[in-house]
């Protein structure tokens, strides 16, 4: 498979797509939708649902390319044994983990607020990975997966940039792996911090990995 290459930041992005997956995280009603967790704590939900345009595109692009699509979800055990009280009690949210709210009990697997929306369901085949933690690479099997694939690059988008994106993305630098995010389909409830963890990535010669927008990611495939 001949090298490709993307204009990204902070410098140019070479992958092999035989050797690479897009993980999408946490595209879940519970933080895109209203009456979920990412409400509960606070937010404006409807924030996130901008970049579901720019993430659906990225999906159906790697999808024509036959690249390796990962979805996330952040979840827990019904009985939330795998939710410790230092993540339950945390703040004061108007409901917890593990309370029942409009889209069921919140990050409870098998309740609706967990599915991934609509426009971004996995299809089969794509591999969906169930995390207790904020990163993706916690107490799952993701890491065996990638292994498994001979994966060497992982394109990142999803929900939200600071919180979950970020740790999987710097839990993936550590182990290896070449990170590339893609910048527009990626959102924070808060646009200080969307800005500043694409600089914190970027900096330093990509201490963390590169960013390039979904339109040069998608270039590079020609698709
Ligand atoms: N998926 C993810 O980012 N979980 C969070 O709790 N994010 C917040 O920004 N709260």
């Amino acid at each position: 498979m001949n090298e490709l290459m993307i204009q990204a930041r902070p410098h140019i992005f070479n992958f092999q797509t035989d050797a690479s997956a897009l993980i999408v995280i946490d595209m879940q009603r519970d933080f895109i939708d209203s009456g979920g967790f990412g409400e509960s704590l606070g937010n404006d939900v409807s924030r996130l649902q901008k970049i579901i345009p720019t993430v659906k595109q990225l999906i159906s692009g790697f999808r024509d390319a036959g690249i390796t699509i990962i979805h996330t979800r952040e979840c827990h055990l019904p009985d939330l044994s795998d939710c410790p009280d230092a993540k339950r009690y945390r703040g004061s949210p108007g409901l917890r983990i593990g309370d029942s709210g409009p889209m069921g009990r919140l990050l409870v697997k098998g309740e609706p607020g967990v599915e991934i929306i609509p426009a971004l369901a996995p299809i089969p085949g794509e591999k969906v990975i169930d995390k207790p933690g904020k990163g993706a690479f916690y107490q799952t099997d993701l890491e065996g997966f990638l292994q498994d694939q001979h994966i060497e690059t992982l394109f990142f988008a999803g929900v939200t940039t600071e919180v979950c994106v970020q740790t999987t993305m710097r839990e993936a630098n550590d182990r290896g792996y070449f990170c590339l995010l893609a910048r527009d389909a990626t959102e924070s409830y808060f646009d200080a911090f969307k800005q500043t963890t694409i600089d914190m990535i970027e900096a330093q010669g990509a201490i963390v990995g590169w960013t390039a927008t979904v339109d040069d990611i998608l270039a590079s495939l020609h698709v």
